[in-house]
């Protein structure tokens, strides 16, 4: 784990078992992510210029991770803005709840694998960022 000075957001290192055959990353609940998985799903096909996210979550936590290609994700806790770019398919991600994120400068062939601690729920997104500050002091 490495802290990039944001609450609710560090970088995860997950593990690499490389060979000569090719190198193989597992990810495990509650071990390698901090948090039991509901749901997986992933962004590609993103057209170039296309930014995504522009929302926070109540309480949803999600590790994303470049599984191809790259992107930056924008994040910001309510005090600190930080730019992360994800361009490595062992780096993932992790952002907890109440974390503003817009993820854009996808490149060609990007793919964003998005683990999450829940399954789908509007009602835990918050995407009015007036909103969203009005509320950030609060987890
Ligand atoms: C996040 C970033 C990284 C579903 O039906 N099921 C799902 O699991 C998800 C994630 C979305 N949807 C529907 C809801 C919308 O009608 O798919 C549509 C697009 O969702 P959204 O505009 O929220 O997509 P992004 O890429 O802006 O944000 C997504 C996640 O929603 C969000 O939690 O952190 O990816």
């Amino acid at each position: 784990m490495t802290s990039i000075a944001l609450k609710n957001c560090w970088i995860i290192d997950l593990p690499v078992i490389r060979d000569p055959r090719g190198n193989l990353t597992s990810i495990e609940a509650n071990n390698t992510v901090p948090f039991p998985i509901s749901r997986t799903y992933y962004l590609y096909d993103v057209p170039a210029g296309t930014e995504r996210g522009g929302h926070a979550h109540k309480t949803l936590q999600q590790v994303l991770i470049a599984l191809s290609g790259s992107f930056d994700v924008i994040i910001n806790d309510g005090q600190t803005e930080k730019k992360e770019t994800l361009n490595r398919p062992y780096c993932g991600l992790y952002i907890g709840p109440m974390v503003w994120r817009e993820l854009k400068n996808f490149s060609s062939g990007a793919v964003c694998l998005v683990i999450a601690s829940k399954h789908y729920a509007e009602e835990d997104y918050i995407r009015n960022y007036n909103q969203f500050r009005a509320n950030d002091g609060k987890n």
